[in-house]
C-alpha cells in the first residue's frame, strides 16, 4: 500500500490545497502555523494568504482525502447546560429526582461559574468519517451537536471545528455524578472535518447548527440550532477553563448543545450521525456498538 502523509492544507469549495511542503519546518500542526504566523505579526489567514498554495502545492478532492481531526487534541473539553434546550433536556432526565425548588441543570445555567468537563483524550477522539460508538449499558444515547474552540495553550481561540459530545441520557439522568460514565468512553468524541480560522468569521454568535441522524438510509431526525441562543460567551467559557488550569495547544473546547433528538429518540449501531455548521464544515460519523471496534 502506498505510504500516506499527513499534510495541513487550505480548504476551498471542492478542493484542499496542501501547504505543509510550502513551510519552513513542513509542519502539519495547525497551532505550530498559529504560532509562526503571530511572531511575524500576523493573523494566521494573513499568513496563509501569503503562501503561494494555489501555485506551488498538490491539490486534491475533499472527498478523496482520508481526514485526520484538524488538529491534534491531547485534551477535549466540553461545556454543559449553555443552551436553554440542554437545561429542559437535562431536567426531563432527572425525571421524578428533583424534589421541588431548582435541579443542579437550573442552578448552572443562571450560575457565573459554567459547567465545565473534561470530555475526551486524543484516543478516544475520532476523526471524521470514523465511527463514534455507543455504549453497551445504555438504553438511551444520543449525539450532541457541538461549536468547537481550538485553543492555544494561552487560551487563544485559534478557530472554529464542528464537534460530538455523544452522551448517554439515562446514566446522567440515574444520578448527575455519574457523568464522566454519561460522557466519556472509547470513541465517545469527535470533531472536524476542518478549522474555521477565528478571524474569517464575522459573527461567532449567528453560526447555524444542523444535525441529522440516518438509519437505513431515511433521515430519522433533523434538528437545528443557532450560536445565537447561547447564554454564555465564548471568552467567559475559555476563562473559566484555563483558570488554575493548564491546557495544551490544539485543545478544543466543545461550547454545549441546543438540539436535543425527540426523547424516545436512542442511537442504534449503524446509525449515522451528521453535523453541519455551515460555515466551518460537516461531520460525519458512524455509529457503532464499542463491541464492534476493536
Ligand atoms: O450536564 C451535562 C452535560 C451538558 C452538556 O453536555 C451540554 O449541555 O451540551
Ligand atoms: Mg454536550
Amino acid at each position: 500500500t502506498e505510504a500516506k502523509e499527513v499534510v495541513l492544507g487550505v480548504w476551498e469549495e471542492e478542493k484542499v490545497y496542501e501547504i505543509s511542503s510550502l513551510l519552513e519546518d513542513k509542519t502539519n500542526d495547525l497551532i505550530v502555523l498559529f504560532e509562526v504566523a503571530k511572531g511575524r505579526g500576523e493573523s494566521l489567514s494573513q499568513f496563509i494568504g501569503s503562501l503561494d498554495y494555489k501555485g506551488q502545492s498538490a491539490v486534491y478532492d475533499y472527498d478523496s482525502l482520508e481526514l485526520l481531526t484538524p488538529v491534534k487534541a491531547l485534551e477535549v473539553w466540553a461545556s454543559g447546560v449553555t443552551y436553554e434546550n440542554s437545561r429542559l433536556a437535562r431536567n426531563l432526565e432527572m425525571q421524578d429526582k428533583v424534589e421541588g425548588g431548582l435541579s443542579v441543570y437550573d442552578k448552572v445555567y443562571d450560575a457565573v461559574r459554567p459547567e465545565i468537563f473534561f470530555k475526551s483524550t486524543s484516543a478516544r477522539t475520532v476523526p471524521p468519517n470514523k465511527p463514534v460508538c455507543i455504549r453497551s449499558d445504555s438504553n438511551w444515547q444520543i449525539p450532541e451537536p457541538e461549536l468547537g474552540l481550538v485553543l492555544s495553550k494561552s487560551g487563544e481561540i485559534v478557530g472554529y471545528t464542528v464537534g460530538n459530545d455523544m452522551s448517554s441520557r439515562d446514566i446522567e439522568g440515574e444520578n448527575p455524578l455519574y457523568l464522566p460514565q454519561a460522557k466519556v468512553w472509547k470513541n465517545s468524541c469527535s470533531f472536524g472535518p476542518a478549522v474555521r480560522l477565528a478571524e474569517t468569521v464575522n459573527n461567532p454568535y449567528d453560526l447555524n447548527i444542523f444535525c441529522r441522524i440516518y438509519r437505513n438510509d431515511e433521515m430519522l431526525f433533523e434538528g437545528q440550532a443557532n450560536t445565537s441562543q447561547l447564554k454564555r460567551t465564548f471568552d467567559e467559557l475559555v476563562e473559566f477553563l484555563v483558570r488554575d488550569n493548564e491546557i495544551f495547544d490544539g485543545t478544543v473546547l466543545l461550547t454545549g448543545t441546543c438540539i436535543i433528538p425527540p426523547d424516545e429518540f436512542t442511537l442504534q449501531e449503524g446509525d449515522t450521525v451528521e453535523i453541519e455548521i455551515p460555515e466551518v464544515g460537516a461531520l460525519v460519523n458512524n455509529v457503532l456498538n464499542t463491541s464492534s471496534v476493536l
